[in-house]
C-alpha cells in the first residue's frame, strides 16, 4: 500500500500563522494568543483550508481503498477464469529441473527452480502408469488431500502447487535441503541424546498437530524425516496418512519394511493414533542406539521380533530415554504412552523435562547440527546415488498442448489461490 500525500500544501504565510500560535501559547502572551484566535477564526480562507484538507485526506484514502478492492476482485475473477480455462495451472516447463534428490518405486523428487521467482522448491514426480498398476491411486490422492488441507505446522512440509500431464503427476512441495535421517544416520551411526531429544520432540509436536486435526501419520521412519536448514524437523510423505481414523479403523496390506509398524497394524487389528507414537519410539530407538528396535536381516524374524520379542534396551543411553523407549514401545496399544491424552502424556515425560514446547514450536531451541550449504543447489545432504541420476528430460517436457488435463486423477491439480500471481515459497 502507498504512502497518502495530503494534495494542499501550506503556505509560507499558513505557516507562520502557525508558528506564532504556538510561540504566543508557550510565553504566555494571552493577548496576542486571542488576538491569534479572532484571527483564526475569522480567517475563513485558513478554515476552508483546513477542512478541505481533511476531505481531501479522506477521498484519497477511500479512492485508495476502492482501488485495492477492485484489484482485489481483478485478481480473484482472474484466478476463477484461469482455473476454469486450465490456464492458471502450472506446467512442466514452468520448472527448471536440478537435480534429483530422492526416489521411490514410483517416481521421483526433484530439485526444481521455478522460473517466474527464481525459487527453489522439491518436486515430486510420479508416474501414473506405475500408480494404476499398484492401484495407488487412493494414497496419492490421500496425500495431495492431506497437503491440500492447508496444514501450517513449522516441522511439516508444505504444498505449493499440484499438477498433472498424461504421463506424470506432480507435487510442488518446499524444498527442505538439509537431507534426511536415514542419511545422517547412516554417517554417524547414531545421535547423541540431546541432539535425539530435540528431534523426537519436534517430530511429536507436528504427530500431536496431525492426530489434532484428524490425521494418524502412520508411515514414520527416518527416509520421511528431513532436517531444513537450519537444523529442524520436517515431516513429509503423507502418502499413507489416515484421514478421521476411528478406533475401529482396518489397515490395508502391509507392503515395503514393516521396522517401524506397531503390532496391531501388523496384525491388520484396529488401530488408533498412538501406532504414531511407536513409530517415534522405533525412531528414537534408531537414534539413539544406531538400529531400529526387533531388528533382523530377516524379515520373518523382525516380525516376530516386533510382535513377541520383549524389548531389550542396553544401558548406554539415560534411565529417562529408556523408560520413554519403553512406554513408546509398548507392544499392548491400550497400554502405550501417549494412549489417553495423546501429545501431552509425552510432553509430560521425564525425558523431555527440559523441552520448553512453546520455544519448541515458535523453532526458538537452536538445533546442535546446523547443516552448511554453499548455494541454494548444493545437495550435500541427498544420497549421490541419487544427484547423480541424470534428470530424465521427460519430466520437463511433457506439456504437449492438450497434455495438462487427465481423466485418471481427476482433482488432482491444484493452485492456491494466494499463490496465483505469487511467486515465491
Ligand atoms: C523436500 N525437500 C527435499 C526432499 C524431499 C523429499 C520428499 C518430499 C519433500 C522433500
Amino acid at each position: 500500500m502507498g504512502v497518502t500525500q495530503p494534495r494542499g500544501r501550506m503556505t509560507h504565510a499558513k505557516m507562520s500563522g502557525l508558528v506564532s500560535f504556538f510561540t504566543a501559547m508557550l510565553k504566555g502572551k494571552k493577548d496576542d494568543f486571542s488576538d491569534f484566535i479572532q484571527k483564526m477564526l475569522s480567517n475563513h480562507q485558513i478554515c476552508k483550508h483546513l477542512d478541505r484538507q481533511k476531505i481531501l485526506r479522506q477521498e484519497s484514502v477511500n479512492e485508495e481503498k476502492a482501488q485495492e478492492e477492485t484489484r482485489e476482485r481483478e485478481l480473484v475473477a482472474c484466478h476463477q477464469q484461469g482455473l476454469l480455462k486450465g490456464e492458471s495451472q502450472l506446467k512442466p516447463s514452468d520448472f527448471h529441473f536440478v537435480k534429483v534428490i530422492g526416489k521411490g518405486s514410483f517416481g521421483k523428487v526433484v530439485l526444481a527452480r521455478y522460473r517466474q521467482s527464481g525459487g527453489f522448491y522439491a518436486v515430486k514426480v510420479l508416474q501414473k502408469e506405475t500408480i494404476l498398476k499398484k492401484k495407488e491411486q487412493k494414497n496419492v490422492m490421500v496425500e495431495r488431500s492431506v497437503l491440500m488441507k492447508g496444514l501450517q505446522h513449522p516441522f511439516l512440509v508444505g504444498l505449493h502447487f499440484s499438477f498433472q500431464t498424461s504421463h506424470h503427476l506432480y507435487f510442488v512441495l518446499d524444498y527442505v535441503s538439509g537431507g534426511d535421517l536415514f542419511f545422517h544416520l547412516q554417517r554417524l551411526g547414531a545421535f547423541s541424546e540431546p541432539r535425539a531429544k530435540l528431534y523426537s520432540a519436534e517430530i511429536a509436536s507436528a504427530l500431536g498437530y496431525l492426530h489434532s486435526v484428524n490425521i494418524v501419520y502412520r508411515d514414520l521412519k527416518p527416509e520421511n524425516i528431513l532436517l531444513d536448514r537450519d537444523g529442524h524437523v520436517v515431516l513429509t510423505d503423507f502418502g499413507l496418512c489416515k484421514e478421521g481414523v476411528s478406533v475401529n479403523g482396518t489397515t490395508q496390506t502391509i507392503c515395503g519394511t514393516p521396522e517401524y509398524l506397531a503390532p496391531e497394524v501388523l496384525l491388520g487389528k484396529a488401530y488408533s493414533w498412538n501406532v504414531d507414537w511407536w513409530g517415534l519410539g522405533c525412531v528414537l530407538h534408531e537414534m539413539l542406539y544406531g538400529l531400529p528396535p526387533f531388528y533382523s536381516r530377516s524379515r520373518a524374524q523382525m516380525l516376530k521380533n516386533i510382535l513377541h520379542t520383549p524389548l531389550r534396551l542396553r544401558s548406554s543411553v539415560s534411565q529417562s530415554a529408556q523408560s520413554l523407549l519403553r512406554g513408546l514401545l509398548e507392544k499392548d496399544s491400550t497400554k502405550r504412552l501417549g494412549e489417553r491424552h495423546d501429545l501431552a502424556e509425552l510432553q509430560n515425560h521425564s525425558f523431555f523435562l527440559s523441552i520448553n514446547w512453546d520455544d519448541l514450536l515458535a523453532r526458538k531451541i537452536p538445533p546442535l547440527f546446523i547443516p552448511t550449504l554453499s548455494d541454494p543447489c548444493d545437495v550435500r545432504y541427498f544420497e549421490p546415488a541419487f544427484t547423480r541420476l541424470p534428470v530424465p528430460a521427460s519430466l520437463g517436457l511433457s506439456d504437449m498442448p492438450g497434455d495438462t488435463a487427465s481423466e485418471d486423477f481427476p482433482g488432482f491439480s491444484y493452485t492456491p489461490p494466494v499463490e496465483f500471481g505469487v511467486t515465491e515459497p
